[in-house]
């Protein structure tokens, strides 16, 4: 199957491809540098909305395992591991939303506590290309937000890793994700 990209009402969202989540960074997700290619290829391809997400948290976030959260400290703000990933194409991203940046709020979407939704809207945009990292916390979020917001959301299958803190953790990502109307795409089933 081919997606036929139209400028002016496709949007493609690049979830939190910063270096802490990929092999070597404080919050590796499993093989997780495996989605650049494929987020590259549909950079290449979408011509104009392209935003990218960013986990950007202050230095005592409440995800963090010393605050009493979940999580080792990651992405926080302005550090190398908050950086993009070396190889991701930043130069054809259009937009970057931060999110989960004040201490006290978590936010795995990318629609939390942003104005992603209503710029989307403003500028027209029908149908969200979504990718990156993590299958079973942001991205997850990411598209679920997107659907509840009215889009129609197309998951690239092929560019999204899982944390998988349990076992079957994607697999339920993957099946809610389509019990709301996702559907699956691969990066190479994009055209221009
Ligand atoms: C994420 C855990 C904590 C993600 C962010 O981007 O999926 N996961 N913060
Ligand atoms: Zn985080």
């Amino acid at each position: 199957m081919s997606f036929h990209i139209d400028p002016q009402a496709d949007a493609l969202i690049v979830v939190d491809v910063q270096r802490d989540f990929c092999p070597g960074g404080a919050l590796p997700v499993p093989n997780g540098d495996a989605v650049v290619p494929g987020a590259n290829r549909a950079l290449a391809v979408v011509p104009w909305l392209t935003v990218a997400t960013r986990d950007w948290h202050p230095p005592a976030h409440c995800s963090f395992i010393p605050q009493g959260g979940i999580w080792p400290v990651h992405c926080v703000a302005g550090t190398p591991g908050a950086a993009f990933h070396p190889d991701l194409d930043v130069g054809r991203i259009r937009w970057i939303v931060d999110k989960a940046t004040t201490r006290e709020m978590e936010a795995y979407s990318g629609f939390q506590g942003t104005e992603l939704a209503a710029r989307l809207t403003a500028a027209g945009i029908r149908r969200l290309f979504v990718c990156g990292l993590a299958t079973d916390y942001c991205v997850k979020a990411t598209a679920l937000d997107g659907r509840r917001a009215g889009f129609e959301v197309v998951l690239l299958t092929d560019a999204i890793r899982a944390v998988e803190v349990k076992p079957g953790d994607s697999e339920g990502a993957l099946a809610e994700m389509r019990a709301a109307g996702v559907s699956p795409a691969r990066s190479d089933e994009l055209r221009a």
